[in-house]
């Protein structure tokens, strides 16, 4: 039985509602990748279909060098915790995409030491680390060297969170498009071989991600959360207690103020609004999928409070963006979807 070049799938007439569906014998490609490729139609969402743990196990299973593909605008979701221990004794190298969604005035040198600092506190061990970009050609053919002489003949198996660019990234160093990308979670449904003159290269399904705004949001309005270009880091003073609703995803109140900053990293299009922080209920109740939106599927919100600790703390939002607290600013009240991870780390920027 032949394979989707997009996706992976097994390709098969006889279901229209499953993977790997196509009404034309013959057919390269399924009509789901077809649909995705040429007209930026989702047919059905995979986004929670794939069991990671099964491709976890699959990529166990085959030899080679495994290149982990983390979104760098989305770092802390694209994290696999024990991943050393789900792959003994593996080389694995990191590449950190999406280098150009964050902001220019982050210079190299800082990103990283922020990597390196990331991956030490998380017990990661990796044979080595590259950043790459949207239109950086020259970096694709640096890391194409790197790999070719890492793998030493070897198959490159290519794994990480779903949405985090690996078929963008295969496509990218075999300079042609055949694997299917896009902004959905769970394009590439199963492992997918492309053989070049001199290289294996392996195409998986995105690990899930569990706890993401990219989740909780209806896959029609992930456009409007994603950044297409370098985030504008959005930047506000504050001298007394205040309240800044995202959207209608996510409302944070910063408590004992005297003098501080918070700069919001989110796409463009998310749309802050800032009030005094004894309004936030009010304001919330007001404007909840009216204002403030676009907002969750699920209706059920759940309220963290943390002491600020370091001296500039990052609020990681998964899937949506962060937000950096610096100055007198004693606690952070973040409310948040329940099926959305927030985290604190020490500021990126
Ligand atoms: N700005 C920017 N976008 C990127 C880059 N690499 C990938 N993307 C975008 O990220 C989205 C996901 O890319 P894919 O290549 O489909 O990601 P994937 O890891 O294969 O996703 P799954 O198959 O769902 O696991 C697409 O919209 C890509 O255009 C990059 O370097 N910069
Ligand atoms: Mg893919």
């Amino acid at each position: 039985m032949s394979i989707c070049k997009g996706c992976g799938a097994h390709l098969q007439s006889d279901h229209p509602e499953l993977p790997g569906y196509t009404p034309k014998a013959g057919s390269e490609y399924c009509q789901r990748c077809f649909r995705l490729i040429h007209y930026d139609d989702l047919m059905f969402s995979m986004a929670e279909g794939i069991d990671s743990d099964v491709v976890l196990e699959g990529i166990e299973k085959r030899q080679g060098l495994i290149v982990w593909v983390a979104d760098l605008f989305d770092f802390e979701a694209g994290m696999i915790p024990g991943m050393n221990r789900k792959l003994p004794g593996r080389d694995i190298l990191l590449v950190c995409t999406k280098r150009d969604l964050l902001p220019d005035t982050l210079s190299n040198n800082h990103l990283s030491q922020f990597i390196f600092r990331r991956l030490n506190d998380l017990n990661t061990q990796v044979k080595g680390v590259f950043v790459t970009s949207r239109e950086d050609e020259e970096g694709i053919l640096e890391l194409k060297q790197v790999i070719r002489k890492m793998a030493k003949d070897q198959p490159v198996i290519f794994m990480g969170k779903a949405n985090s660019g690996k078929s963008t990234l295969i496509n990218r160093i075999i300079g042609q498009e055949i694997l299917t990308s896009s902004r959905y979670p769970g394009t590439t449904l199963d492992f997918n071989e492309i053989q070049t003159e001199d290289q294996l290269y392996i195409d998986t399904p995105g690990i899930e991600i569990r706890q993401s705004m990219l989740k909780a949001v209806k896959e029609d309005q992930l456009s409007e959360i994603l950044p297409v270009h370098a985030v504008k880091p959005r930047v506000y003073q504050l001298h007394e207690d205040q309240c800044y609703t995202i959207g209608g995803m996510v409302q944070i109140i910063l408590h004992k103020v005297r003098k501080a900053t918070a700069v919001f990293y989110l796409a463009d299009q998310v749309a802050i609004h800032r009030a005094k922080a004894e309004n936030a209920d009010k304001l919330w109740q007001a404007h909840y999928g009216e204002l403030f939106v676009p907002v969750p599927q699920e209706d059920r919100f759940t309220t963290s409070k943390v002491k600020k600790t370091e001296e500039k703390t990052d609020i990681v939002i998964d899937g949506l963006g962060w937000i950096c607290v610096s100055g007198n600013v004693q606690v952070l009240e973040v409310k948040a979807p329940v099926n959305v991870n927030v985290t604190y780390r020490k500021a990126m920027i």
